[in-house]
């Protein structure tokens, strides 16, 4: 039987003369933390500080014993970041250049000294570089000539923090005979019967063994024999349960188990949870352009996504509990879909285990963003590779339902000035249009692929179109006002968002001892984006006074714009289903503490944003709208499986509380669809005085006519109660999206609700974790809400 010896223990980093104890897996900059060479570099403005790590070579240590009797030891990686060479006792065994990868080495009977020395991934990109030529990039930094994470150098919401080390697992695998070396699973479902066809690759020691196979799952056994490098098996299994994405019925996994054989003895083993589903993505033309709809067991779908980013820019140091607990937040917002972003990496095996488990559909991006990729050798060869390992590892995993490309370099050859520069040179086309779907196709047809986010579908339509496709929508953030989303109906809007700075909390630990501001040395440090600043303050300006000297009232109206801005998003587009069948916000996660897209920030604390997600990706949603002609009408959207019906109650009613028009309507929207309600004449509110409350069933829409800045809003009067959950408000005026910051009580405390709008009267309570010294004024000082403009 196959042994494993880890190999995680041991290992030191040179520095200089010294030996440094080493952390494996993990990266050289969490080691020379450990040993306070340098400072936290996720703190205040140290990341400059610690800038020549990632110019530097390094080298890790231990040594290799080998003591098995059996007949051959293979050294396995499951990932180096990035170019190494590794030897033992001087002696080298290879050469390396891609993190995307695992390696593996024939070590049998060595022993000795084993070195990884990895060179600096600037001083190998730059080479690369030099060779095969400057391709234009949306960043300056060398990224796309080597094979590792690239907003490792930085990104516009990254710190540039280039790491080296062994970021994976290490371990030696003995064995004789043979050795299980790759397993396919191909899981489908036909005609309501689970079918599972395992594609097996074994290496051999003894080329003339004979070698049985032996698979099982849910009861159905599978048996073959095999004289070469390679056999299949088909398993049946009638009437499995179904797995679903999260909101329309189970997760049901099955262990599926398999057994390399000689004689009687078993050799090696591999199992893994699968579920049964269909996937298919359809893009068919219709009246309205090109679809873009994902399919799971027969159901259409409108994904509820978010995007992911590296949750941590040392991506060694997320555990599976961390990965666990990030993914069950995005459950909590009511998300379905979990796009992995192609400036980041293919994640472990962690990740796409949790999303099994939680119901999450995984959209994998192949790592390609925001770049020209030049498809010369090395590169070319390390793309394939590391394509074909992934694709297969993966594939196992229900939740993954999407092979994507890259991230808009499609969309950059075509609009960002790229295809006139390029003068014919390669830019990465042939691995998007070629390659990657070759691949796909060849290990696992059971998965769609889409070239590219944004793509059209083809060259016929301009790579953004938001017509066909995928569409990237960002002119609104960057230059124009939330309501800009309201323009069109993307058909699948799988990239758009709003920043916010993250949780005061968050922000007193990475800027210790400085004097908050906007534009306060630390706070623009952790800006990483492009007049990110000045983006916030024209995006807050269309809608509030924008508060000069007064940081905290700056902190919760940007971070109440966000959520506002997203909301604009969602649910304009969603109303629009079945045009439109997603909206992927930029971006749930954060990878260090920073102003950003996210959703939750880099210490883990919830934005408001957050929380504005659970209502807006929740199965039934209500909210006002434009219709054609310009009147105001209710669209109920309803993603259940039963249809919707409910007394819809509208009132007309001034800031200061008075109902000046009411009326009870019937609400109906069928199952998984869009009802609508025309707001009748004489309940439209108009002017700063005046808005539209609209409530069905529990759930609650308001809509103002003017602006924030132009309402009349009243001073805002509640009073505050402590009741075992937490606070209870009770509002005695208006008070327009109320919001505790609950980590201004104590760092460790939650909040279970985000903002909140009270008429006159009315009271809500707001759940509270993690408060150890509760106390109503306290929370008082943490509760924010929409003041008058004076
Ligand atoms: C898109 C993404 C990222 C970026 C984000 C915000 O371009 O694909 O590259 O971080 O917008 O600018």
């Amino acid at each position: 039987m196959l042994e494993v010896t880890p190999l995680g223990e041991g290992w030191t980093l040179r520095h200089g003369s010294d030996r440094l104890p080493a952390t494996v897996p993990g990266c050289v900059h969490t080691d020379l933390m450990a040993a306070g060479v340098i400072p936290d570099p996720f703190l205040g403005r140290n990341e400059t500080e610690v800038a020549w790590v990632g110019r530097r070579d390094w080298t890790y240590e231990r040594l290799l014993g080998d003591s098995s009797a059996q007949e051959q030891t293979d050294l396995v990686f499951d990932g180096l970041d990035t170019v190494a060479e590794v030897s033992l006792d001087g002696r080298p065994l290879g050469t390396v250049r891609n993190m995307h990868r695992s390696h593996r080495f024939d070590v049998t009977g060595l022993t000795g000294r084993l070195a990884v020395r990895f060179v600096s991934a600037y001083a190998e990109a730059e080479a690369v570089r030099e060779r095969l030529g400057e391709r234009p990039a949306a960043y300056a930094e060398p990224y796309p000539y080597l094979r590792k994470m690239a907003c490792s150098f930085g990104w516009d919401w990254g710190p540039t923090l280039v790491t080296a080390g062994i970021w994976r697992p290490v371990r030696l695998e003995h064995w004789s005979t043979a050795r299980i070396a790759r397993v396919r699973p191909l899981v489908t479902v036909e005609e309501g019967t689970g079918v599972v066809e395992l594609a097996v690759d074994v290496e051999r020691t003894r080329v003339e063994a004979p070698l049985v196979l032996e698979a099982s799952v849910a009861g159905a056994r599978a048996r073959t024999e095999i004289r070469g490098t390679g056999g299949t098996l088909r398993l049946r299994v009638p009437d499995p349960q179904l797995w679903w994405p999260r909101g329309y019925g189970g997760q049901p996994l099955y262990e599926l188990q398999l057994t390399l054989l000689h004689g009687d003895e078993a050799l090696d083993g591999w199992r893994r949870r699968i579920g049964f589903r269909t996937v298919e993505l359809d893009r068919r033309p219709d009246a309205h352009g090109t679809g873009f709809t994902l399919v799971v067991n027969g159901e259409r779908l409108f994904a509820r996504g978010v995007n992911w980013i590296p949750d941590d820019v040392f991506p060694s140091r997320i555990t599976r509990a961390r990965y666990r607990e990030r993914l069950e937040q995005a459950a909590a917002a009511g998300v379905d879909l979990v796009r992995v972003w192609g400036g980041g990496i293919y994640e472990s095996e962690d990740f796409y285990d949790a999303c099994d488990a939680l119901g999450l559909l995984v959209w994998q991006d192949f790592p390609f963003a925001c770049a020209a990729y030049p498809e010369e050798q090395p590169l070319r060869g390390e793309v394939e590779a590391e394509a074909r390992e992934n694709v297969v590892r993966l594939m196992p995993h229900p939740s993954l339902v999407l092979w994507n490309g890259n991230n808009e370099n499609l969309w950059g050859f075509r609009d960002w000035g790229w295809e006139p520069r390029l003068a014919g040179e390669s830019w990465g086309e042939g691995y998007y249009l070629g390659l990657l779907p070759r691949v796909v196709a060849e290990l696992d047809p059971t998965r769609p692929y889409t070239a590219g986010s944004p793509w059209s579908g083809s060259w016929r339509h301009h790579p953004n179109d938001p017509a066909h496709g995928t569409h990237h929508s960002w002119e609104v953030w960057n230059r124009e006002d939330y309501a800009g989303y309201r323009r069109g109906v993307p058909r699948f809007v799988a990239e758009f968002g709003w920043q916010a700075p993250p949780a005061h909390a968050t922000l007193r630990r990475a800027l210790p001892g400085e004097e908050l501001a906007p534009d306060s040395p630390g706070m623009l440090h952790h800006q990483k984006a492009d007049d990110g600043n000045g983006k916030l303050e024209r995006g807050l300006a269309r809608h509030f006074a924008v508060p000069d000297g007064d940081f905290d009232r700056w902190h919760y109206l940007t971070q109440l714009n966000q959520a506002r801005a997203v909301a604009a998003g969602i649910e304009h587009w969603r109303s629009h289903w079945p045009v439109c069948a997603g909206t992927v916000v930029w971006q749930l996660n954060d990878c260090w503490p920073v102003t950003s897209w996210a959703a939750i920030d880099g210490d883990g604390r919830e934005k408001p944003l957050f929380h504005e997600l659970k209502r807006l990706y929740a199965d039934r949603l209500l909210t006002v709208r434009e219709a054609a002609d310009g009147r105001l009408e209710l669209a109920a959207v309803n993603q259940a499986a039963g249809d919707w019906t409910a007394a819809l109650t509208l009132r007309r009613m001034s800031v200061e509380g008075k109902v000046l028009g009411r009326r009870e309507l019937p609400l109906a929207a069928g199952a998984r669809s869009v009802g609508r309600v025309g707001v009748p004449d004489g309940l439209t509110p108009a002017g700063p005085e005046e808005f539209l409350v609209a409530d069905a069933d529990g759930l609650r829409a308001v809509h103002f006519p003017v602006p924030d800045r132009e309402v009349a809003y009243p001073d805002p009067q509640f009073e505050v109660a402590l009741v075992p959950e937490g606070i209870r408000v009770t509002a005695r005026t208006l008070v327009r999206d109320l919001l505790l910051q609950a980590d201004r009580l104590d760092p460790g405390a939650r909040a279970d609700r985000g903002l909140v709008t009270l008429l006159p009267g009315e009271e809500v309570t707001i759940g509270v974790r993690g408060w150890k010294t509760p106390d109503a004024e306290r929370a008082r000082s943490a509760l924010y809400c929409v003041e008058p403009t004076r």
